[in-house]
């Protein structure tokens, strides 16, 4: 699997790293440790996102490393590189503006991912829908090639692979990905502080804008389908510089009886990203990917050209119809032994 890739790397010598728009802990962690790992191999390597990085997360990019596609000085020519790296990217869509100059380009485009909606767009695929998250897969081909985790690269790895399973709360928490948590343990990762800096670490206008978005809370299908909705005016009278809607999604996702959350978060008048959480029954890529984007069976998302109250309208339709499809299925939770 890593044959092909570990070939260009040796035979390289300048890299370009690139993630998905709304990019967040894997595909950030996943970006650090790659760029810290080739250049550790003496690789001239760059990391460039279509946008800046969310503030959040700018703790984990001390050297500040990640470049931002449309900053003053960042003048990109792929032909200078010999590959690009596309990391935790399912599909072209997800890149933004970047993704026409790459696929213009002559550049090798190796992806490494896990959604499983990702069909194999880039020249080089590796795909694996069962590891926890695209760090994880960074870390094995690390150790495939024999090399050393530093505490440089353990850190973004663990970030990756802690964010992507919720902090090891979601179905994606494999033994596996727990394995490569306790190797990077032992090579320094501080878990205890990557989770402050990222979940202890807010301004109070993060609870105005949980208190504005919980107000338009509405629950169909018996509570088992509940959504809200985060406005332009809601994010902008709360003050928030980052909107993490995940806080938001595990806080309805605690209700028993709620199996499908659905958060509609304004970008623009006719812009609306949506964010889609399942529990047990539920296949939510299905139903972001008839909405135009993709993602895992419990986590998915789309991004629509359309005003928030239309999309609200035909999504929430969708879902009471797919489940009502599934309710037949929806069978209680398996037992814990
Ligand atoms: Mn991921």
């Amino acid at each position: 699997m890593w044959e092909r890739i570990v070939d260009i790397i040796n035979g390289g010598k300048k890299f370009i790293i690139t993630t998905h728009l709304f990019s967040e802990g894997d595909a950030i962690g996943s970006e650090l440790a790659l760029k810290r790992f080739l250049c550790g191999l003496n690789k001239d390597t760059i990391i460039v996102n279509n946008e800046a990085l969310p503030s959040v997360y700018r703790c984990f990019d001390p050297d500040k490393d990640v470049k931002f596609l449309k900053s003053k000085g960042v003048n990109i020519n792929l032909d200078d590189f010999d590959a690009i790296f596309i990391v935790d990217v399912a599909d072209w869509s997800q890149l933004g503006d970047f993704a026409d100059t790459i696929k213009a380009s002559q550049i090798t485009k190796i992806c490494i991912d896990h959604h499983p909606t990702n069909s194999g767009f880039a020249d080089i695929n590796v795909i694996v829908k069962d590891a926890s998250s695209a760090g994880e897969l960074i870390y094995d081909m690390i150790i495939y090639m024999n090399e050393e985790i530093t505490p440089e690269v353990a850190t973004p790895l663990y970030l990756s692979i802690a964010t992507d399973t919720g902090w090891f709360k979601f179905s994606n928490t494999s033994a596996k990905a727990l394995k490569a948590c306790s190797a990077l343990i032992r090579a320094g990762v501080r878990s205890e502080l990557i989770y402050e800096k990222l979940y202890q670490n807010r301004h109070l206008s993060y609870l105005k804008l949980l208190n504005l978005t919980l107000g338009t809370l509405r629950s169909e299908c018996n509570g088992q389908l509940v959504w809200a909705k985060m406005t332009r005016e809601m994010i902008k009278s709360s003050g928030v510089e980052f909107v993490d809607t995940d806080v938001i999604i595990d806080l309805i996702r605690a209700v028993n009886e709620v199996e499908v959350v659905v958060i509609f978060r304004e970008l623009g008048e006719r812009k609306t990203k949506v964010s889609f959480r399942s529990k047990h029954t539920v296949d939510v890529s299905k139903l972001a990917s008839d909405f135009g984007g993709g993602g895992h069976v419990r986590a998915a998302g789309a991004s629509l050209d359309e005003p928030i109250d239309t999309v609200i309208g035909n999504v929430v339709t969708a879902a009471k119809e797919l489940m009502e499809e599934t309710s037949t299925c929806i069978s209680p939770v398996s037992s814990l032994t």
